[in-house]
């Protein structure tokens, strides 16, 4: 026992000598309570638990580092997490309405929700969020926007880190499913949304039989606004791809900027039908033994966009396929086999590439790719498509194990590649510039971590930047069968957090976080000191939407009103702690309701919010913020509003009625 007090007073000594400046007024040493070893040993705590738990464990008030951005998976939304603590600091309504920030039950957030309707106005009530991408300045996370795809309808969203809420949902018009979205360029020129099962351009009827022909892949660079905080459809623009089911991308940078590349995985071109006797999908689409990096010139595709050889296809401009050989844009390198990652090494030197179904993660090298097309002579794919030959990019191949996914990058020359059907995390060493960062031999695999399990992608601590951090990875576990307590069939996911901060074989599992909220698909993690969020809004009746005064914003509760014109009916709330003026209001059943709200609060723990029964309607109403809501009084009686967060000891006091006259 005195052992394990020693080690442990040892660990903690190494801790705060390692921790960079950080905490710990007093040293730990003198604080440590005395029957430590006693606690450890009756929880049964080995060495290694000690010192996970000091490693992550998090005081009361003390903040962390980094914060990671999780997709939530199947519930549409985004998860903002503290890392090492791996504390859920906030859920993000995204592409589903979410109650607790007001979002899609009435005010300016129902727009947003709108803009991603299918383009016939029918409403889309979830999103699969999948890849969250923040936005980057020369290759580095800036802290100012994400970006997340919906693969289930091929949707992105912008959310501003200025408030933390979403922005902007714009539906794909022309493709009906995505997954190697959201990426940006290396100055978030463009966000790129690639496609995964193909289907024929705007989603257009097309019988299966055609599927050569007719169904196509398509990647769409939607044009980044930064000034707006939007998108600008009018200046985005589509490559229309064979129909390979392209999967996930990752934009190069640095040497490799202006070029974008994506795995494929059914170059067999399947089209299932099991109950046909067809071989299924699962067959058919594994038959090759390789399929196809797509090496896209972004640059060269926007300069013929610019140029006009273009097709407008429901409203976006689409390079063709024939324009995009002819332009020579676009580029295909065998790939084995059924790949998923693709992803770029900090300086954009190599392309790593996870073949599900190959133990090897093959590594591209950019400098071969651009020798080969220069030499030119190169034969093409079915479609017209020039193919590099393997051995002409390939720089090394690096037996990891089985099911390799998804590959980031650390500060020391090491990549980590998830391991899915090993349940592994597999660090492995980089070559070229990377090699004299480690201490061992390029190209090789150093240690294999167990995880559980069925690890799906990998986040590196500012992993996807041209200067990754080190320090810790995430492995996004799939369903964790013997973790926690069993809660029912549907399992949650489970997140590991992994110390990565010793070189050679010494990665350690530190934390599990249960995710007991749809399935978290990829995440980006970000230094928490390059977020710089509001605390209260900038002025009085700021409006989020716009991000600036609404014109109808209210500075003071004298100015609170309700006028009314024929069954117009328009109403200057004012709010703040612990009432609503007026606290009254009256309508006639059919009236049309224009309803604006300012809170008036400049206190940060002063967020309030505006729940009507009965009519589906909750805003949040944060310090300083405008909101107006309209709708139809159709349904007489008497209906209460209340404030919907516990804003003050009078809390259940700030109500009021509307009264709604047969
Ligand atoms: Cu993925």
């Amino acid at each position: 026992m005195k052992k394990v007090l020693t080690t442990l007073l040892a660990l903690v000594t190494l801790l705060v000598a390692c921790s960079g400046g950080k905490p710990a007024a007093t040293p730990a040493t003198s604080g440590l309570p005395a029957d430590a070893a006693a606690i450890a040993a009756a929880r049964g705590l080995t060495q290694d638990d000690i010192a996970a738990a000091l490693k992550t464990y998090t005081p009361s008030g003390q903040l962390d580092p980094y914060i990671m951005f999780a997709s939530g998976g199947q519930g549409g939304q985004v998860l903002a997490i503290g890392v090492p603590s791996m504390r859920i600091l906030k859920l993000i309504g995204v592409f589903t309405p979410e109650p607790w920030q007001g979002y899609g039950f009435g005010g300016s957030s129902d727009k947003v929700i709108e803009g991603g309707y299918m383009p016939n106005g029918d409403e889309l009530k979830w999103g699969d969020t999948h890849h969250p991408n923040l936005s980057e300045t020369k290759g580095e996370y800036d802290g100012q926007f994400l970006f997340i795809n919906d693969k289930a309808n091929a949707r992105l969203a912008v959310i501003d880190l200025r408030d933390f809420e979403t922005k902007q949902i714009i539906k794909n018009p022309n493709a009906i499913n995505d997954h190697g979205g959201a990426f940006v360029t290396p100055n978030t020129e463009y966000v790129i949304e690639g496609p995964q099962y193909a289907a024929p351009l705007g989603f257009e009827y097309a019988p299966i039989d055609e599927y050569q022909n007719k169904y196509r892949g398509l990647i769409t660079f939607w044009k980044f606004d930064r000034a707006k905080g939007r998108v600008d459809e009018s200046q985005s623009f589509q490559i229309e791809l064979p129909p390979y089911w392209q999967d996930l991308c990752d934009a190069g940078k640095g040497v490799s900027e202006g070029w974008f590349f994506c795995n494929s995985f059914n170059t067999e071109l399947a089209t299932g039908g099991v109950e046909l006797g067809n071989p299924a999908f699962e067959a058919g689409t594994t038959k090759n033994d390789v399929d196809y990096l797509h090496i896209v010139d972004w640059k060269k595709a926007e300069q013929v966009f610019k140029g006009g050889d273009v097709e407008k296809l429901n409203g976006i401009a689409v390079i063709s396929m024939e324009t995009a050989i002819k332009e020579n844009i676009l580029y295909f390198a065998p790939e084995p086999k059924s790949p998923h990652g693709a992803d770029v090494t900090p300086g954009g030197e190599f392309i790593v590439v996870g073949g599900k179904l190959d133990p090897h993660v093959t590594i591209y090298s950019f400098d071969k790719i651009k020798a080969a097309i220069e030499a030119g002579g190169l034969e093409t794919d079915s479609y017209g498509v020039p193919v590099i030959p393997l051995d002409k990019v390939m720089e090394a191949q690096v037996e990891l194990g089985l099911g390799p996914l998804h590959t980031v990058y650390d500060d020391k020359g090491y990549a980590y590649t998830s391991l899915f059907l090993d349940s592994a995390v597999a660090r492995w060493t980089l070559g070229g510039p990377y090699a004299d960062k480690h201490p061992e031999e390029p190209w090789t695999l150093v240690q294999k971590l167990p995880v559980q399990y069925n690890i799906g992608h990998i986040a590196a601590a500012e992993g996807d930047t041209a200067s990754p951090d080190g320090g810790y990875v995430v492995a996004l576990n799939k369903w964790s069968i013997d973790r926690f307590a069993n809660v029912g069939p549907l399992l949650p996911q489970n997140f590991q957090l992994v110390d990565i901060a010793q070189t050679g074989d010494q990665m350690k599992v530190i934390y599990d976080m249960p995710i007991g909220m749809a399935e978290p698909h990829y995440a980006q993690i970000i230094k928490a000191d390059k977020l710089h969020p509001f605390e209260v809004y900038p002025e009085i009746g700021w409006n989020p939407e716009t991000m600036s005064v609404d014109p109808n914003a209210i500075t003071d509760a004298a100015q609170a009103r309700v006028e009314r014109n024929g069954n117009n009916v328009e109403i200057w709330t004012a709010v703040v702690r612990s009432h609503y003026t007026p606290e009254h209001v009256e309508v006639n059943k059919g009236d049309h309701v224009v309803w604006h709200f300012t809170s008036l609060e400049r206190q940060r723990d002063a967020t309030h919010g505006f729940g009507l029964s009965g009519y589906n309607i909750n805003l949040s109403l944060e310090p300083g913020e405008a909101q107006t809501i309209e709708f139809d009084a159709n349904k007489a009686g008497t209906f209460t509003f209340y404030c919907t967060e516990f804003c003050s000891a009078l809390h259940l006091e700030m109500i009021g009625y509307f009264l709604v006259k047969p």
